[in-house]
């Protein structure tokens, strides 16, 4: 019998968005070689990684002849390729909530405070104005997750499952809190999710300080 292909993800150490996608496999208990792109040195943009991620941003994820760029698709396609531990609630309300919340964090945080952008604005004006650059937008999404999720929450975000919001939230508030000094008591409910992630062993594998490519500690 043919073995299965092996997955393998291209990912950064300290990339939320390759974060999820690490949690994700963990979750779903998903083996996969780990492929560190460099992006300070700038590996994202040789042209052999562009043919994995045309965005040239990580993650990708390989799966046999299955190749995918963008975090969110990624975890899509392992949902329904691996329906193992599911991340999305088959009740439709449900579901929207935890698209919604992977939502704010994926299209209305991360892009905000990518790379790109606070290298641009600490070019244009100072690291000061970039890091509250940053922080406005991260209060700005947390506030709402917040609110959405407040009267929602049981043990994890959306309830006692861990779903795909909190997947997403995950590495969000991990950065919040150790890149953008954001300051968590403002989001009890954040803030008591995100003591519940780190005592689960597949958040804590997918933690930045635990991928090979993470600098060891000085
Ligand atoms: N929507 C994409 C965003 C990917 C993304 O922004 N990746 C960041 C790391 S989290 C990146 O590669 N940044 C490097 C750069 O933009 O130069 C996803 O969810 O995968």
């Amino acid at each position: 019998m043919a073995e299965p292909a092996k997955l393998t993800l291209y990912s950064y150490w300290r990339s939320s968005c390759s974060q999820r996608v690490r949690i994700a496999l963990n979750i779903k208990g998903l083996e996969y070689e780990y492929k560190a792109v460099n992006l300070l040195k700038g590996d994202h943009f040789d042209p052999e990684f562009e043919k994995l991620n045309p965005m040239k941003y990580v993650p990708a994820l390989v799966d046999g002849d299955t190749v995918i760029g963008d975090s969110f698709a990624i975890i899509l396609y392992l949902e329904d390729k691996y329906p193992q531990h599911p991340l999305l609630p088959q009740d439709a309300k449900k579901k929207a909530l935890n698209l919604q919340a992977a939502s704010i964090v994926g299209s209305s945080i991360q892009p905000l405070q990518n790379l790109p952008v606070l290298q641009f604005i600490e070019n244009k004006f100072n690291a000061d104005e970039k890091l509250t650059w940053a922080q406005n937008h991260i209060n700005k999404g947390f506030a709402a997750l917040e609110k959405l999720l407040k009267e929602h929450a049981g043990k994890y975000a959306t309830g006692d499952e861990v779903q795909l919001a909190d997947v997403f939230l995950a590495p969000q508030i991990y950065a919040g809190l150790v890149r953008f000094q954001i300051d968590m008591s403002l989001y009890p409910t954040l803030a008591r999710l995100n003591d519940a992630y780190n005592e689960l062993p597949a958040f804590q594998a997918a933690l930045p300080q635990r991928q090979p490519d993470a600098p060891s500690p000085s």
